[in-house]
Parts: C-alpha cells; structure tokens; sequence
C-alpha cells in the first residue's frame, strides 16, 4: 500500500478555500497502456466527493514509462502530409450541413461539390453514424466510389473521414474493415462519447488496415469548460495524443463559434505537436517530453467562413487542418461555389495576399466577403 500510494508535494494557496496542487503518483499505481484505469485512478470518484466543492485537473505530466506504454498516432502530421502529397498548406475538410437528415445521394453529392471545389476531404459530422436515411454502408460505397472520380478528374488526392463510432466495438471493426475494403484511408471516432477503450481499440485495429484516425471532441464542453471544476481538454488533448489518433479539434483560437481561446488553444497545439513541450505558467501546464511519439495533427473547426480564415491562420499558423462546414454549404452560390472560395482563401494566404485582394479576382471569394464581410460567430 505505501508503494503505490500518491504524495501532495507542492500546494499553493491563492484564495481562502482554493489551491494549486501537485501530486506525484508512483508508476506501480497503474496498468501501463491502460488509460480508463489510469483515469479511474487519478481523475476518478474524487470529483463526485462531498468533501470536494470544485476541483479542476490542469495538466498530467506522463513519465517516460507511461508514454512509451502507448502507441502514439500511427501517421502524425507528415504521415498524413504524405498520403495527401502536400507538404505545406493547411488541409481542407467540410462537414456537409444540415449535418443529419440528407440521403446518401444528397450526401455524396455534397461531397463531389467540395471535392471538385478544391477540398481534400469530406468528414462525415459527429452525430452521423448509420442512420436509416443514410446508412453506413451504403455511404460509405457509394461516396468512397465518387472520391475516386473526383480524384481522377481533379489530379489530387481526396479523402473522406468516416464516422465509425458504434455500439459495441466489434461493430466499429466490421465498419473500419469495410471502409480499407472499399479504399478508404481514414475512419473517424467522437472520443468523448466513444470511451478510451473504443479509442485504444480502434487505434488497434486502425494499424492492421493501415488507415488514419480523426478525433471528434463533441461532448468535451460538459467537463473542460468551467475553469475551476473538471478535466481540461489540455488533458483530453494528450490522453488521446497518448492512445494514437492522428487528427484532433482543437479550437480556432478564439476565432470561431466554440470555446476556446488563442492562449488555451497554442497551447494545446503545442502540446499536440512538439517533441518536448515546454511547461505554460498562464494555462498551469506542465512539461512534457513525448519521448519520439508522433504529432497529432490540429483541427480548427466551428462556425469558420473563407474570409476569416487567415485569422486562424495568423493565430495558428499553416501547419493545421481547416474545417468549414456552413462556411461552405451557407456560401450564396452553393457548396461547389463555398469550397473555391475556401481554397482560394487558403492559396491566398499561402501567398501573402490579403482576402480582401485576393476576392478582387476570385469571383467566389468575392461573393463571400460580400455575404459574410469579416464577421466573427458570436
Ligand atoms: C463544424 C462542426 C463541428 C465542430 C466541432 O461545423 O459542426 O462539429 O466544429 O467543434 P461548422 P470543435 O463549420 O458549420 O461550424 O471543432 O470545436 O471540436
Ligand atoms: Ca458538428
């Protein structure tokens, strides 16, 4: 029991009730390579105690033990630069909207516009699974098979990230096997909802076929979003850079809809990517060496449109992956309209041009700015 029991070695008190604590916990306290137990351990009954009124966990700093006791993203950020054969612009993705309610056809159709807009992927929404109005498998053949013809008609490579998230993880396995069967070089998995095993399991699963993995986060907001009370997506972040996906929302730095502002979201991009991150005093973080685990690659997503993508990209640089869902689909010309605008944008920026130039001979980014102007979501 004293061997693997936890130790308080630093408390910092900044208010009558309310402190900063550190805790060390000796490896033997956990199952390596397991986190719902790891999770159980150190962020688990502890938040529903009595004796407890709030409490936030900031930041785990992992040991090189337990780093090197998970896989880490199979593909990274230049594993995927590399299937797309772009080594330098942000990706472009677009979730097609209305999210949920439009049929198969309507659906590929959406994805053919984008794609044949410039796009390299279509992403499939985190409440899309396998619907009775457009169900999984069919989706996936018939969209996976007008992929291919954009790819042919355009020169590029296009990809489609697949909601795989199921009930049961054997059904998740039966979708990602048909999804490589059919070509297809990407699954995707809502995190939260799914559970780290659904993760860990996928992540697994996800080697055998040789496809990438694209995290959705929806659900995080209900424990990373009051600042003195439950788990920080700092935390989320690196729990799943740990378990292995090679993409993850992040935020837009404050740009877009959701929360999420540019200190927290650098932060959190910088611990996603680097080989050593450095600790954040402002955001209470701590080191973290990664030990040559891979970077996760970060998405920035939520209530974007083309004109105020080079905001996001000023805050979070070009080495990132954009996804503008209504942003395309609202533009006034249509969704095939809505993707040039994006690309041109983003080859804009890419060129030191202004948006505001660059809609003088971009008719699409023209219609945009004169739809949208330079708003911001609330
Ligand atoms: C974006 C969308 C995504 C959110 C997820 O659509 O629906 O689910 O971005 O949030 P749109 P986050 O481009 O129309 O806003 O990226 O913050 O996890
Ligand atoms: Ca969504």
């Amino acid at each position: 029991v004293q061997k693997v029991a936890a130790k308080v070695f630093e408390a910092k008190k900044i208010a009558p009730k309310n402190y900063w604590v550190k805790i060390a916990y000796p490896e033997e306290h956990f199952e390596p390579g397991n986190m719902s137990q790891i999770l159980a351990s150190v962020a688990g009954n502890v938040f529903g105690m009595k004796a407890v009124d709030s409490l936030r966990l900031q930041d785990i700093q992992w040991t090189k033990k337990m780093v090197k006791s998970f896989p880490g993203p199979q593909f990274g950020i230049n594993g995927v630069r590399k299937i797309f054969k772009e080594k330098k612009r942000p990706l472009m993705l677009s979730v097609p909207k209305p999210k949920v309610g439009m049929t198969t056809a309507e659906h590929k159709n959406i994805g053919w516009q984008i794609w044949t807009g410039g796009l390299d992927l279509l992403k499939d929404d985190e409440n899309l699974t396998n619907q009775w109005f457009n169900p999984f498998y069919k989706r996936v053949a018939e969209t996976l098979a007008i992929r291919d013809k954009a790819e042919k008609v355009t020169g590029d490579v296009k990809s489609y990230l697949i909601n795989v998230t199921a009930p049961t993880v054997q059904e998740m396995e039966k979708s990602a096997k048909f999804v490589a069967k059919h070509g297809g070089e990407y699954v995707m998995i809502d995190i939260c909802t799914g559970g780290w095993m659904a993760v860990s399991s996928l992540r697994e699963i996800c080697q055998d076929l040789g496809l990438a993995m694209h995290a959705h986060r929806a659900f995080h907001g209900s424990f990373t979003r009051i600042p003195a009370h439950g788990f920080s997506m700092l935390n989320l972040a690196k729990t799943v850079r740990l378990l292995g996906v090679d993409n993850l929302h992040i935020g837009t730095a404050g740009v877009g809809k959701l929360v999420g502002g540019a200190v927290e979201v650098k932060n959190i991009q910088d611990q996603i990517t680097a080989e050593t991150a450095k600790a954040n005093s402002a955001e209470h973080s701590l080191e973290q060496n990664w030990y040559g685990t891979k970077p996760v690659f970060p998405v920035s997503s939520g209530g974007l449109h083309p004109i105020i993508v080079e905001d996001v990209l000023d805050r979070m640089g070009t080495n990132i992956m954009l996804q503008i869902g209504g942003g395309i689909h609202g533009h006034p010309k249509g969704s095939y309209a809505g993707a040039k605008a994006m690309r041109e944008a983003v080859e804009a920026y890419m060129d030191g041009v202004h948006v505001d130039d660059a809609a003088k001979t971009s008719k699409e980014l023209r219609q945009a700015l004169e739809y949208w102007g330079h708003t911001r979501p609330r």
